[in-house]
């Protein structure tokens, strides 16, 4: 195995270890904010090479590219050698489109086909004395001399010869990567690997035999299930069996560069192969849910997932870069997903991010992708662009194609505009190698290289292994309908397995007998293990709340109140962490508004050792110029987060997260980070309300139904500011009907168990105490907030200092404290958000304060039934209720709250709604129109 380089980066690589160091997260937080993380850093690197090269572009923000000058006797040997600099030039940029790429030999272009590749092209004879011409390969090319390093001279055939076997072989190479330093390490990478012509060079003998045993196992696994579940889907991987070998290359090539803890993504291909073979998950778990039985044990609340999203997290027996055969040195967590192509991936990202905190670049995220969903899912494209961001960079993740060359039942040429499925990737210039998924050690030495570009590096990488897929998209489906060609090609086609075992035979390298016997005891286990999940006396593993979860638990009643409040001393020591007109009336006790209720919330968490994450775009400073907890100086741009410095041991961390303009791939990656920490208090703000709906999957795959599908619990906080102010229709509506639709409280609202919080405060300090409950209680929960734009600095919407002081909660209704005498009130409005303070207004210019009481709906999920109807139960003489909304009446929380109020609502009273009519838009545009639907409302609601 090649693995050395020709030239000494010392400098390089110490200043990318102190990369790794900056990446880790806590160590680089300067002012709370990672100041550093691995983009920013990797702009540091660039500039230290700064001195031996020379800065191309200057307008690519933190990203900047030098071309490294070579050395004065490599440029002279170039020169000399101009003609074979050009051919070389052109093998590095277009060999990938000669290559052999495809078992199935139906896409190969010939070499000849590409002029560019022909020597003849740049006037060098290859043929006779002139390609006998000995030549110093210095800067040149980078030839193995079967030694680790690389020759210093050869003929100008072998040059030739050697460029062809490198770019044009079974591993085609865009390195379209515009950093000199990173750009010559892979080709020299690249090169040394002579694209997998010479196998037993790359990987040696017994490791060839493994990976012989490897894919058999696979294929005997595909073969157990075929005969005992011929009517399952199970998405085998016959045809692409070398996943596992590229997979079993990057566990390796993970613990030789220190990585520990791998948080792997993947869909549903090969998944089965990949949980009983490599992750050595019990198959019974398999066969126990096919035979109908659950993947929860007993007495656990949960309703499962299928059989492709099932989940594991182990540690393998992987240490000092090879397998082992005691002892680990990598975790890694295969997380579930859903059938939602591609949307676990910002999921798994943001876990890992989570776990970089304190394990800097050695967790590392690993995504495996069908070639079909790369390239057509948006959130690819969303997550590469949050690669480097200094919130959001993972130090890299390592790709892994398993292209079968169809997408169900569509070829390329159907589902792609681009020529590879992986084009996606160059987005951020992330290096490929496409490597043809029949030469095992190609892929292999493929994959660890990848690994080690990630871990020098910081960056994304992808390898493309292409291969092709037996069966149909599944095995009920008769490919051949759509795909006669290529089916008919594949069925002349020997299996991978059993074609390698046959090679290694021949070569004498694998006794045949070695392998035959290692699947024979494979397929016995698997027999064994199915008799084990028909035994009465199956129950599946745990597999839930341990680690850093251990403390929590499935609760049994959620809505018990817990107290939130903090003494004022703390709040008041809190608060001296703030800008001065927030400090004033924090001296005062009184007219706090929301942003200092979310600065006190913030501190008083991180006061108690929580970490604290806002995420979203522009949350530092607040869509509504409001929020402002991190101060700019204005001379020098650099800021500072006060709260990061509260005066308290052990204070927790605050980190602002400003992030692209991305809300799937953001949501999703605070999702993730949150799964991974229950101990951190993790907010998404999406810019207005309305935009959540481009994270749709996220909020019903994952935030509303992760708990009941994987046993995951998560924490996020989600805010979405939402109000109708006439601005149109959008920015004024977060659908709160939508989010209502995913709550699973039952109208009699038995369930104490709900599988999210929705609520809509109308109070600073409801908010305040809506966030600190989100970190006390012993379970979490989701949190979805319908947060105000106007409120944020409403004179009337403040709240004092004792609001949020001890013994203080949140409150899921508020009753109207301004009515004096209950029985005098003949009429009682009930609302939910920023309508409350409109009403109390008109009440008050009619004069209809005694007459009438406005309640306040603070939580609509779980709809605090028994709170509403003692409150309402006070109005003895009360006989009409009307819901108030702004919203459309398809619109808002009346669908949710009707059959419920008129649980308490008695039949003989009436209970009516005064709202806009149902609308298509959400909004009307027209500042006539808008006031004139709030007269026609208003004077419903209090029956002018
Ligand atoms: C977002 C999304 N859209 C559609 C589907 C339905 N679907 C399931 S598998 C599949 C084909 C995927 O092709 P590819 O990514 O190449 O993976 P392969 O099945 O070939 O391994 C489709 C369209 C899905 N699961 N997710
Ligand atoms: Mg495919």
């Amino acid at each position: 195995m090649l693995r050395s380089t020709h030239v000494s980066w010392g400098a390089v690589n110490s200043t990318l270890s102190w990369v790794a160091k900056v990446a880790s997260g806590k160590t680089a937080q300067v002012g709370g904010i990672t100041a550093v993380s691995a983009g920013m850093a990797r702009a540091m690197t660039m500039g230290m090479s700064k001195a031996s090269g020379q800065m191309i572009n200057s307008l690519m923000g933190s990203r900047n590219y030098f071309v490294l000058a070579e050395t004065a006797e490599e440029r002279t040997n170039q020169n000399t050698h101009a003609n074979l600099v050009r051919l070389a030039s052109a093998y590095r940029t277009c060999g990938h489109a000669a290559a052999r790429l495809d078992p199935l030999g139906l896409s190969v272009v010939p070499r000849e086909d590409i002029p560019e590749l022909d020597p003849a092209h740049y006037g060098l004879e290859v043929e006779g004395a002139a390609g006998e011409q000995v030549v110093s390969t210095l800067g040149l090319v980078f030839m193995p001399d079967g030694a680790g390093g690389f020759k210093s001279e050869a003929t100008v055939k072998d040059v030739v010869a050697h460029l062809q076997a490198a770019f044009t072989g079974d591993i085609g190479a865009e390195l379209h990567v515009p950093d000199a330093v990173e750009r010559r390490w892979l080709t020299e990478r690249v090169e040394a690997m002579a694209g997998g012509t010479q196998p037993a060079a790359l990987v040696d003998a017994s490791k060839r035999t493994e990976l012989a045993k490897l894919l058999v196992e696979s294929e005997g696994f595909d073969n157990f299930m075929q005969k005992k579940f011929a009517f399952v889907k199970r998405y085998g991987l016959e045809g692409a069996e070398a996943m596992l070998v590229a997979l079993e290359g990057m566990f390796e090539a993970s613990t030789a560069n220190s990585i520990s803890d791998m948080t792997i993504v993947m869909p549903h291909r090969g998944r089965l192969n990949f949980l009983t073979g490599l992750l050595k998950t019990d198959p019974a778990l398999i066969f126990g849910k096919l035979k109908g039985k659950s993947e929860i044990p007993e007495g656990i609340r949960g309703s499962g997932d299928v059989l492709s999203h099932l989940a594991v997290s182990t540690d393998l027996p992987y240490a000092g870069g090879a397998r082992v055969e005691s002892g680990s040195e990598l975790h890694v967590s295969l997380i579930h997903n859903p059938s939602h192509l591609e949307h676990a991936n910002p999921v798994a990202l943001g876990k890992v991010r989570s776990r970089q905190r304190e394990l800097g670049p050695s967790a590392m995220c690993l995504m495996l992708h069908g070639d079909a969903a790369f390239a057509g899912q948006g959130v690819i494209q969303e997550s590469f662009m949050m690669s480097s961001l200094p919130s959001y960079s993972t130090a890299g993740t390592v790709h892994l194609i398993v292209n079968n060359q169809l997408g169900f039942t569509a070829s390329h040429a159907d589902y792609r505009s681009s020529r590879y499925s992986s084009d996606v990737g160059k987005v951020v210039c992330t290096p490929v190698l496409h490597v043809n998924g029949e030469n095992p050690e190609a892929v292999y030495a493929a994959s660890q290289l990848a690994v080690d570009f990630r871990a020098k590096f910081h960056r994304d990488i992808i390898v493309d292994m292409v291969a092709y897929r037996r069966r149909g998209h599944n095995e009920l489906d008769e490919p051949a309908f759509t795909q006669p060609l290529m089916y008919e090609a594949i069925r002349k086609r020997e299996s991978l397995p059993k074609m390698y075992s046959a090679k290694l035979a021949d070569e004498g390298v694998a006794d045949p007998e070695i392998i035959t016997a290692s699947a024979a005891a494979a397929e016995a286990k698997l027999e064994e293990r199915l008799a084990a999940a028909e035994s009465p006396d199956y129950t599946p593993p745990a597999n839930h709340l341990g680690g850093k979860w251990a403390e929590f638990k499935q609760t049994d009643d959620a809505t018990v109140p817990v107290e939130t409040g903090v003494s004022l001393e703390t709040l008041r020591a809190i608060g001296k962490a703030s800008v001065s007109p927030r400090m004033k009336k924090l001296d005062a006790g009184d007219g706090l508004d929301w942003a200092t209720a979310e600065s006190l919330a913030w501190g008083s968490l991180l006061a108690d050792g929580y970490d604290v994450r806002i995420s979203g775009q522009d949350v530092g400073r607040g869509t509504f110029s409001h929020r402002h907890v991190y101060l700019y100086d204005q001379g020098s741009s650099s800021r500072v987060v006060p709260l990061n410095d509260i005066g308290v041991d052990g204070q927790g961390t605050l980190h602002i997260a400003n992030s692209s303009l991305s809300e799937m791939a953001v949501l999703g990656f605070e999702y993730g980070f949150a799964m991974d920490d229950p101990k951190t208090l993790v907010m998404w703000e999406a810019q207005f309300g309305d935009f959540a709906n481009g994270a749709q999957t996220i909020f019903d795959q994952f935030i509303a139904s992760g708990e009941q599908k994987w046993l995951r619990q998560n924490g996020l906080v989600t805010m979405l500011p939402h109000g109708f102010d006439g601005a149109g229709p959008e920015h004024s509506s977060a659908r709160i009907e939508r989010f209502l639709q995913l709550c699973d409280g039952d109208i009699k609202c038995t369930s104490k168990d709900p599988n999210m919080f929705v609520i809509n405060p109308t109070t600073p300090a409801n908010y305040f105490h809506a966030l600190r409950r989100q970190m006390v209680r012993d379970f979490r929960k989701p949190l979805i907030i319908i947060s105000p734009k106007t409120l944020l600095r409403l004179r009337e919407c403040t709240s004092s200092l004792t609001d949020m002081a001890e013994g203080t909660a949140f409150q899921p209704v508020f009753d109207d404290v301004s009515i004096e005498d209950k029985a005098a009130v003949d009429r009682v409005l009930l609302c939910s958000g920023k309508i409350y303070y409109d009403l109390v207004k008109r009440r008050d210019e009619a004069g209809l304060t005694d007459s009438t009481a406005i309640i306040r709906l603070e939580e609509l999920h779980p709809f605090p039934l028994d709170a509403m109807a003692s409150i309402l139960d006070s109005y003895s003489r009360a006989d009409n209720y009307v819901w108030v909304q702004e919203e459309p009446a398809n619109n808002g929380a009346w669908r949710y709250v009707d059959p419920r109020l008129r649980q308490i609502i008695s039949s003989r009273k009436h209970l009516s709604y005064a709202g806009r009519p149902p609308m298509a838009a959400v909004a009307v545009a027209h500042a006539a129109t808008h006031k004139a639907e709030i007269e026609a409302f208003m004077s419903k609601a209090f029956a002018l």
